[in-house]
């Protein structure tokens, strides 16, 4: 496994991005002096930024704040500013909870407390964290990530949480586990899945995969925290995997049980329809979906229309290159 600190494609020097991108960031940077970017930086690490009030009844599914949790310096520039939360938080795919952006809401019958997370199959010590393990165990940390979804809307969340190889030193793959599993909670009393006759067939529970490489890389992360607070229940609550390099789907939220496997897992949306999302599924601009190119993003916003939204071209591996490119080499 190889650790090295690089700086994400966005960071390099300004010989290498065209005049037209300088003209951009230059804009943006100083837009965010003037507006909510200097709030952001002059909070708590991860103080909500808000563009504009956010809903009352939103504002109470946020999560309970974390304190006192640093930001780690290598992630702290996404290169775009953060988006702000009341759209990072009202516009979530959570298809246990239906089929359209909107479920914010119907998130909240989900059952966080208490929880048990399993890490368990090819590992020395097998072991099951509750909540207070997954909070107070592992050191947390702040990370700005940029946040790609396959259905090409972007957006840039402040993650709270700890890296994925801390977990694994902690349960110790064997040389024999190649892969792992991840599989979000499931309960068809309180799951109902999307309002749609097809729904019946669809391959819950959720689950993602990863290859033990790609769980060891440094980018690859639990989520147990966002703005500043505990995950609200539609981004995932208590704890879900973020990996910024492929597309929003691998990133399965409310994680109950990690099994580490010999064989390359079965996974919910490669299940579903192998040809359109594929296990790898990693940010590639010139590999389109088979119903749309992936070369453009708009970064979500103020409409829930996505015409409107500011559009950015798509970055190979999502800007991570540095980190990740050896990978698939
Ligand atoms: N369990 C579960 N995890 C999931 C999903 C889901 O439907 N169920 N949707 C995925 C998709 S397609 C995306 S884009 C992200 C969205 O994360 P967010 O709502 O926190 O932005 O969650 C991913 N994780
Ligand atoms: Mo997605």
């Amino acid at each position: 496994m190889v650790f090295f600190k690089a700086r994400p494609d966005w960071q390099r020097s300004s010989a290498q991005v065209t005049p037209e991108q300088i003209f951009w960031r230059r804009r943006r940077f100083i837009a965010s002096l003037i507006g909510a970017g200097v709030g952001l930086a002059a909070t708590s690490a991860g103080g909500c930024q808000r563009s504009k009030a956010m809903d009352g009844d939103l504002e109470r599914t946020l999560g309970e704040p974390l304190a006192g949790v640093r930001r780690n310096s290598a992630f702290a520039d996404a290169g775009r500013e953060p988006t702000p939360q009341q759209y990072a938080s009202s516009y979530n795919n959570y298809y246990e909870f239906g089929g359209s952006k909107n479920i914010w809401e119907s998130a909240q019958a989900l059952p966080t407390n208490p929880w048990a997370l399993e890490v368990g199959g090819l590992v020395k010590n097998p072991a099951t964290f509750d909540l207070d393990d997954l909070t107070q165990r592992f050191e947390l940390e702040e990370r700005i990530y940029r946040f790609r979804c396959v259905e090409a809307w972007a957006m840039v969340v402040p993650w709270i949480g700890f890296p994925m190889r801390a977990l694994m030193a902690v349960v110790e793959p064997t040389a024999a586990a190649k892969y792992v599993h991840f599989t979000s909670y499931y309960d068809p009393a309180v799951t109902p899945g999307p309002s749609l006759g097809f729904a019946r067939d669809l391959p819950w529970p959720y689950t993602e995969g990863l290859t033990v490489d790609e769980m060891a890389n440094e980018l690859a992360f639990f989520a147990v925290g966002v703005y500043g607070r505990t995950l609200p229940k539609q981004h995932g609550a208590p704890v879900r995997m973020v990996v910024p390099w492929k597309y929003g789907f691998k990133g399965a939220k409310s994680i109950v049980k990690i099994e580490f496997v010999a064989e390359q897992p079965a996974t919910y949306w490669n299940t579903l329809a192998p040809n359109e999302y594929k296990f790898e599924a990693n940010v590639e601009p010139d590999v389109p979906h088979p119903r749309w190119s992936q070369k453009k993003e708009r970064l979500i916003g103020e409409s829930t229309a996505m015409f409107s939204w500011e559009e950015q071209p798509t970055v190979i591996y999502n800007g991570y290159g540095e980190y990740v490119a050896d990978l698939y080499a």
